[in-house]
């Protein structure tokens, strides 16, 4: 399946001429790399959108609620049909081991919910690894079909502003917002040699954020099956990486570069305070009581 097509300028439609000279001078909107880095202000929401909808796309969104982790369902959906990829099919597919569980959330048309049944755990270990493995089987037994674009996002947060056709690319990731101030070597990547999710000291792009992962299905299809293979052969060696699939996902990275980053606008935690670089908290991670959470 592959409906992406050239970008097409919309007829018709007037909008504000681009500058080559102003725009944002406070934060970096490119990668070395020359990829995106996607903040408010740096994109025209009206022409992306007008670019994007004739393609027709459809976007899935994955979600894992397992265990005690259902009570987030409803704030989730509930706010990602106000302002995730609005106007755009989008296909949810929600992995969770109490499926009696999902909220009933009314969806607006062209949208579509999918429940999958999926194993319980008390391992956190063994829920972050199967969820790369998940992803990557639902990918090949349905995703692939059904969708163009996929994000797989943590299910304990909330959309707060827009976040649309913007964020579309081959290979998408997210600055994680608590530690784009700092140099490489203070980032919490997996730090021993022993593990396959290593980073030495001295390399590294970004710390991107584990609640994000998107692009095209067959571009996520692969990071996640790399990842979770890397996951494996480090658990057959005892090794368990510091950020689980997050410290994979970042080695992943910065060996794939992402064709599109997501500023820390697109992944911000309630309990930071906003910083004068963000202009709009788009999704957020929310306060959560563990005690009330998380198994055991
Ligand atoms: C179980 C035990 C300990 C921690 C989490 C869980 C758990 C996670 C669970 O009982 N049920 C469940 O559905 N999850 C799913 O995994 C859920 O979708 C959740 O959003 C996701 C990640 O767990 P979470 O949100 O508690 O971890 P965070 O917010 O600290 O996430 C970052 O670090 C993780 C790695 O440790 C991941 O990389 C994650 O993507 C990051 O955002
Ligand atoms: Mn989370």
């Amino acid at each position: 399946r592959s409906r992406v097509r050239n970008m097409v300028s919309p007829e018709k439609l007037l909008y504000k001429q681009p500058s080559v000279l102003v725009g944002r001078t406070d934060v970096v909107s490119v990668t070395p790399w020359l990829a995106p880095i996607v903040w408010e202000g740096t994109f025209d929401p009206v022409l992306v959108d007008n670019i994007y909808k004739p393609m027709n796309l459809t976007v899935a969104t994955t979600v894992f609620a397992i265990g005690k982790y259902v009570r987030f369902l409803q704030d989730f959906l509930e706010t990602a049909e106000k302002h995730f990829m609005v106007g755009f099919h989008v296909r949810y597919y929600v992995f969770t081991d109490r499926p009696h569980d999902v909220p009933s959330v009314n969806l607006s048309q062209g949208r579509h919910l999918s429940v999958i049944q999926v194993p319980g755990s008390n391992r956190w270990q063994e829920i972050s690894a199967r969820r790369m493995e998940i992803i990557q089987t639902t990918i090949e037994r349905q995703i692939r079909r059904e969708a163009d674009y996929i994000f797989c996002l943590d299910v304990d947060s909330k959309f707060h502003a827009r976040w649309g056709s913007e964020s579309l690319g081959r290979l998408v990731a997210v600055i994680h917002p608590g530690y784009y101030e700092q140099t490489r070597d203070r980032f919490p990547y997996e730090r021993r040699p022993a593990s396959t999710a290593y980073i030495p000291m001295d390399e590294g792009d970004y710390y991107y954020g584990g609640a994000m992962i998107g692009g095209f299905v067959e571009d996520v299809y692969t990071l996640t099956k790399v990842c979770r293979t890397r996951f494996e052969e480090d658990a057959g060696n005892s090794i368990e990486a510091a950020w689980q699939e997050e410290s994979h996902l970042n080695r992943y990275l910065l060996d794939n570069k992402p064709s599109k980053v997501l500023s820390p606008e697109y992944l911000w935690q309630d309990f930071k305070a906003k910083t004068k670089e963000v202009k709009v908290i788009r999704f957020s991670g929310v306060i959560k009581n563990y005690a009330d959470v998380r198994p055991n």
